[in-house]
C-alpha cells in the first residue's frame, strides 16, 4: 500500500471547505493519524509541510516572563500558580525599559518574534496600560509582538490590537474530556471565548497544548481536532512538552515516548497545513535527534533564548548550532 491509497482520508483543504457545520477533522480521524505506522505519518507531514513551507527554514521567538508567580489559577504543570510550592518568587510586573531591552537583545541574537507573558488569571485595566506600551516599544524595534496574559474581557483585544499586538497566545492546553483534570479555575469555554475575543480583533492566534500531562492518544487526538475544527484554526501552534516542576501536582508524571510527541507534530501539520508548528517547552530535554524528527515532522518554529517563562530552554550557542549541523536557517 502506498501512502496515498492508505486507510486515513485527507479532509478537503481549506479552499474546499465542507458547510461550516461539518468538522474538517473528527477526532477519530485524528486518532487515525496517530496510530500511522511512523514512516507513513512523517511521510505524510512531509508532503504537507513542504507543500506549505520551505523546511529548511524555522521561525524564532524569544519569551520574556514580564510578570512572574503568585498566579491565582491552578493549572497543574505550572511552577507560578500560588497554589503550588515550586521554589518560583514572586515578582510584579516589569518596567517598561527592561522589556525593550531584552526584547532588542532577541532581536540581536536574531529572534523575529518577542512574547511577553504574565502570571494573570487576566490582566485587569490598569495592568493593561502598562503592557500596551510595552507592545507598542516592542513594535517599534521591528519585531514581531505577541503576548499571553491569560483571560481576556471584552474590549481587551482591541486595545492590544490598537497597541500593535500581532499574536496573542492562549493554550487550550488538552482535550476537553480531560482538562478538568488539570484545570479547575477556568473552563475550557472560558478559553474558546478569550481565543474568539483575539480572533474576533483581528490579532493573530497562537493556540496549542501540552503532551505529557497523563493524556492518552485519544485527548491528544481531541486537542488537535479542537485546534484543526476552530474556523480559521490558528496561525501558530505551540506544541509543549511538559516541564515537570517540583512542587507541582503533575511533577512526577510518566514521561511520554519521544517517538508520540513527534507525532502530534506530525498530526499538528497535517491538520493545519498552513500553520507555524512550535517545537515548544521541554527542548531542554531532547536530543538534537529527537528535535530534528520534530523539523521532519513539521514543526517550524521553536522558543529561542535560554528560558522560557520561569524553566530553562536551550541556549542560543546550541540552537545556532543544532540549525547549521542539520543545513536549517532562522527565519
Ligand atoms: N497565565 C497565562 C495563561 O495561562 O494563559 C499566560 C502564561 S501560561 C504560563 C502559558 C502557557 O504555558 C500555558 O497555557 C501552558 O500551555 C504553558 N505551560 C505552562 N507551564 C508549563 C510547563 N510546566 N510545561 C509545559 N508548558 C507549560
Ligand atoms: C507556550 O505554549 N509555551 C510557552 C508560551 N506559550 C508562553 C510557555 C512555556 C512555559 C514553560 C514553563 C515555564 O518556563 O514557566
Ligand atoms: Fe496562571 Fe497561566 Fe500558570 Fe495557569 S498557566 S497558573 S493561568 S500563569
Amino acid at each position: 500500500m502506498t501512502p496515498l491509497d492508505s486507510p486515513v482520508s485527507l479532509p478537503p483543504s481549506r479552499a474546499a471547505a465542507p458547510a461550516p457545520t461539518a468538522e474538517r477533522w473528527p477526532v477519530a480521524e485524528v486518532e487515525k493519524l496517530l496510530a500511522l505506522p511512523f514512516p507513513e505519518l512523517l511521510f505524510r507531514a512531509q508532503q504537507v509541510h513542504r507543500e506549505n513551507f520551505d523546511p529548511t527554514q524555522v521561525q524564532l521567538s524569544t519569551l520574556l516572563s514580564i510578570k512572574t508567580g503568585g498566579c491565582p489559577e491552578d493549572c497543574a504543570y505550572c511552577p507560578q500558580s500560588a497554589r503550588f510550592d515550586t521554589g518560583v518568587s514572586d515578582q510584579a510586573l516589569l518596567p517598561i525599559d527592561q522589556v525593550v531591552s531584552a526584547a532588542r537583545d532577541a532581536k540581536a541574537a536574531g529572534a523575529t518574534r518577542f512574547c511577553m507573558g504574565a502570571a494573570w488569571r487576566g490582566p485587569k485595566q490598569r495592568d493593561l496600560e502598562p503592557v500596551l506600551d510595552m507592545v507598542k516599544a516592542v513594535k517599534a524595534l521591528g519585531m514581531e509582538t505577541c503576548a499571553t496574559l491569560g483571560l481576556l474581557k471584552d474590549g481587551q483585544a482591541e486595545q492590544l490590537r490598537d497597541a500593535g499586538l500581532d499574536y496573542y497566545n492562549h493554550n487550550l492546553d488538552t482535550s476537553p474530556d480531560f482538562y478538568g483534570d488539570i484545570i479547575s479555575t477556568r473552563t475550557y469555554q472560558d478559553r474558546l471565548t478569550t481565543l474568539d475575543r483575539v480572533r474576533d480583533a483581528g490579532i493573530h492566534v497562537c493556540c496549542g497544548g501540552i503532551v505529557g500531562m497523563g493524556e492518552d492518544t485519544h485527548d491528544r487526538a481531541g486537542l488537535i481536532a479542537q485546534l484543526a475544527n476552530m474556523e480559521p484554526y490558528p496561525e501558530s501552534v505551540p506544541i509543549n512538552s511538559l516541564v515537570q516542576v517540583e512542587g507541582t501536582p503533575l511533577h512526577g508524571s510518566q514521561s511520554v515516548d519521544i517517538l508520540d510527541f513527534v507525532r502530534v507534530i506530525a498530526a499538528a501539520r497535517i491538520t493545519m497545513p498552513k500553520a507555524h508548528v512550535r517545537l515548544s517547552a521541554g527542548r531542554t530535554q531532547m536530543s538534537d535527534e529527537a528535535q530534528a524528527l520534530c523539523f521532519l515532522a513539521g514543526a517550524n518554529s521553536i522558543f529561542y533564548g535560554d528560558k522560557l517563562l520561569t524553566t530553562g530552554n536551550p541556549e542560543g550557542d546550541r540552537d545556532r548550532a543544532l540549525l547549521q549541523r542539520l543545513g536549517m536557517q532562522p527565519a
